[in-house]
């Protein structure tokens, strides 16, 4: 069946790839091999050509083999493979903060560059509470997070985040002193929302609790993704992030907002806080930064952040941090081509353009046995299963070896499956995708 893979993977031969976030056993049992992509598609190491419904994972937003981006990286690799940016810098790392903070929302225009969305997390994370430090209020050191968030997988990541998996595994290796608002999935009030859900703005209010039982003033930061991906896709009720910001206005707490997945067009602007008008005091960024094409992340600060650290002797560090590779001179290659791509084709605005018949779309699926919800936000769509009883996620992974079996992926997290295609995505690519679920989920007992 992998005929056309070299080395031919035989079982023993996936034996020690130790893969990430995959049931091991089961996959090397049936493995699902990826060999080739362009455009909207992959195509499997036998040959079958695949429709990609979640833009790799959720981060080729501008389709697959962008010779424009892999021509930069290779033209970049011949000039300068590598250049340290710690006291040393290199002209096209500039420029892609410049690029970034042009496109930012207001304010936050000071970019730090690691390789991944939990570099960024964790590298927010550090620089609230050396911002706090550096203005006198070292005694800032909480984290506020949020139910059901994914903010990748460092420590302070999963600290903040709110997946029980991680804090079954290890809860008593997290960072101390961080409590979770509620998160603001409620099938009971919102099932089959189309858009952002109208029920459940009050679960703002949460952080006033919060704030009453740790006291402002220990607490650094709020983070949450605008839009929840890894847990099933997640929306904010109407008004939610708007009180998150008051409230954090009103008791000096700076709000973070993660938009690894959210980032670079998925919802119809840049970034989800210039489609819901909030605009967060830092926010993190990775995947869609490059296409996926290159690992790289950029954590973006206001620049009152960054000037309240400008302080102490000039020859002093001051933020203690940073990665070998932050702004590699390929990823910022790559990134800069990214870029080009996004603004010459309109990408960054063109979920705005589908959304409506995305959501058609998507919505298309209600009524289908066992579909419980559906949920949509630009370009971005989940239906949640009911669960089998006593098997939850069964349902939800056959339903996805099915799709990938009749040439479609999707993503599954449990039973919700989760669409984030490519921004390329045609009409008739978004019907076949949906349609393709349809037949799966009807064919499914
Ligand atoms: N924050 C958010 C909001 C994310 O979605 C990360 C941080 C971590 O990024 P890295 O680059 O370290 O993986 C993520 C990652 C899915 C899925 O299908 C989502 C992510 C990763 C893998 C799968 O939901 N998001």
């Amino acid at each position: 069946m992998n005929a056309e893979l070299k080395p031919d993977p035989s079982r023993e031969n996936l034996d020690a790839f130790w893969m990430p976030f995959t049931a091991n056993r089961q996959f090397k049992a049936n493995p699902r091999l990826l060999a080739r992509a362009e455009g909207m598609y992959y195509w499997t190491a036998d040959g079958r050509q695949v429709l990609d419904g979640v833009a790799g994972l959720w981060c080729v937003n501008a389709g697959h083999g962008r010779r424009e981006i892999s021509a930069a990286v290779a033209g970049q690799l011949d000039t300068m493979e590598f250049a340290p940016t710690f006291q040393m810098g290199h002209p096209i790392a500039f420029e892609l903060a410049n690029r970034l903070a042009s496109l930012a929302p207001p304010g936050l225009d000071r970019i730090f560059f690691t390789n991944s969305g939990s570099e960024s997390v964790d590298t927010a994370l550090k620089i609230a509470i050396a911002y706090h430090r550096a203005r006198g209020a070292g005694q800032r050191t909480r984290f506020i997070g949020r139910e059901k968030g994914y903010h990748g997988v460092g420590f302070g990541g999963i600290s903040v985040g709110g997946m029980v998996n991680n804090r079954k595994i290890y809860g008593s290796s997290m960072l101390p002193g961080v409590d979770h608002l509620p998160h603001t999935l409620d099938l009971g009030h919102n099932a089959f929302s189309r858009g952002l859900p109208h029920w459940g703005m009050h679960l703002a209010n949460d952080l006033e609790r919060l704030i009453a039982l740790h006291d402002a003033s220990t607490i650094a930061a709020v983070i949450v993704e605008p839009i929840s991906g890894s847990a099933g896709v997640v929306l904010p009720p109407v008004g939610y992030l708007k009180r998150l910001r008051e409230i954090c206005d009103k008791h000096d707490i700076l709000l973070i907002f993660d938009e690894v997945i959210t980032g670079f067009g998925r919802i119809g602007k840049a970034f989800a806080s210039q489609v819901f008008d909030v605009t967060p005091d830092i926010m993190t960024t990775a995947k869609g930064l490059t296409n996926g094409s290159i690992p790289m992340g950029a954590v973006f600060s206001q620049r009152k952040i960054y000037d309240a650290m400008m302080q102490g002797p000039e020859n002093a560090i001051e933020l203690f941090h940073g990665y070998t590779y932050s702004a590699h001179p390929a990823a910022c290659a790559a990134a800069l081509a990214t870029l080009d791509i996004y603004r010459n084709e309109g990408l960054l605005t063109r979920a705005a353009t589908l959304s409506a018949a995305w959501e058609d779309a998507v919505h298309s699926l209600r009524g289908l046995a066992h579909v419980i919800d559906i949920r949509n936000f630009g370009l971005i769509g989940a239906v949640e299963l009911e669960p089998r009883a006593g098997k939850p996620g069964a349902r939800g992974y056959d339903v996805f070896v099915k799709c990938f079996e009749r040439g479609v992926m999707v993503r599954q997290t449990g039973d919700v499956i989760a669409m984030s295609p490519p921004l390329i995505i045609e009409p008739a690519q978004i019907a076949h995708l949906v349609e393709t679920l349809a037949a799966v989920i009807r064919d499914t007992g």
